[in-house]
């Protein structure tokens, strides 16, 4: 019997489970070469943990690592149900509270190594974390993708740490008795960007697809379509990421200005950046609470140890 520990949390309703130990050992010098020995020698770790029958398509996985860089206080790599992600906004808020809760982190500002470079995370006393997301930009304005069934729809490509088609007009209603609707219009963009060839900077695929409405009473709602074709439940801290590179790049919100998200369930992040040259310095504040703290059993005699593939 092969055992993994977990600790499950999630922040503004999106869940992150993060894995301490029961992994192989990576080698690699970087989070990135060890996010790619993961990925090609042994994915069916994080199918195990990610698939059902002992995950499902909402879960998002973070495995813990050594740190790389002297300053770090330790590395992650972020994985869903379909594969990896570069930086995880809700993920990093939910690992910091759960290695608070495990004792390994206390209050104060502290370094994470990711695939994608350092971000910082500060935990604040009253339990909530801010975390300085890597630097972040917007790629192309108004891209028109022709979307069977649809028609046109007009959005901006930008970089949060993920690469996302931001769309605000849009004739959707952004409500939870309308996700259904929403899964499939998005879904639809993805696909569409994908066979028309629109990808972010160096042919990366476009795989987080971010609609936004008004709110009376926040700065703007979201619905964000995750890589595997679940929503986040949270207001996606990469996605709120790249809104806010897009809103400095047309002038609409100043350095250090308040910006607050919320989700298409209501959980709400605080936003505001720092131009650093060319890109923004976003920084985003959440909160993630624990749910679980367990031991995942793999029986190899089980037909389904490595999870259901889709
Ligand atoms: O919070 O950055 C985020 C995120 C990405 C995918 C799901 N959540």
């Amino acid at each position: 019997m092969k055992r993994v520990h977990v600790i499950d949390s999630h922040t503004g309703g999106e869940p992150t489970r993060l894995v301490m130990d029961g992994f192989p050992a990576l080698p690699g010098t970087t989070m990135a070469e060890k996010r790619d020995v993961l990925r090609y020698h042994h994915d069916k770790w994080r199918r195990a943990c990610m698939l059902e029958p002992r995950g499902h398509d909402v879960l998002v996985g973070a495995l813990y690592c050594e740190p790389q860089s002297p300053d770090a206080s330790c590395g992650v790599i972020f994985f869903n149900n379909t594969g990896y992600l570069g930086m995880c906004g809700h993920g990093t808020i939910g690992l910091v509270a759960s290695l608070h809760h495990l004792g390994k982190l206390s209050p104060g500002s502290h370094q994470i190594d990711t695939p994608v470079g350092p971000v910082g995370a500060t935990l604040h006393d009253d339990g909530a974390v801010t975390v300085r997301n890597v630097l972040s930009w917007r790629y192309r304005k108004d891209v028109i993708v022709d979307v069977p069934g649809f028609g046109p729809v007009q959005g901006d490509i930008a970089w949060g740490g993920n690469w996302f088609f931001l769309v605000s007009d849009h004739d959707q209603s952004l409500t939870l008795d309308n996700v259904e609707a929403l899964t499939a219009f998005t879904w639809a963009i993805r696909q569409a960007l994908e066979a028309q060839s629109i990808t972010g900077e160096n042919r990366s695929p476009i795989d987080h697809i971010e609609l936004f409405t008004s709110d009376a009473a926040v700065d703007s709602r979201n619905f964000v379509l995750c890589p595997g074709k679940a929503y986040d439940r949270s207001p996606c801290g990469t996605g709120t990421s790249a809104k806010l590179a897009c809103l400095a790049a047309d002038g609409k919100l100043a350095p250090g200005q308040p910006w607050t998200q919320a989700s298409i369930t209501g959980s709400r992040f605080e936003g505001h950046y720092e131009w650093e040259g060319d890109a923004i310095r976003p920084y985003i504040k959440g909160r993630a609470h624990l749910s679980a703290e367990a031991t995942l059993l793999i029986d190899e005699q089980d037909d389904f140890a490595w999870g259901i593939n889709a």
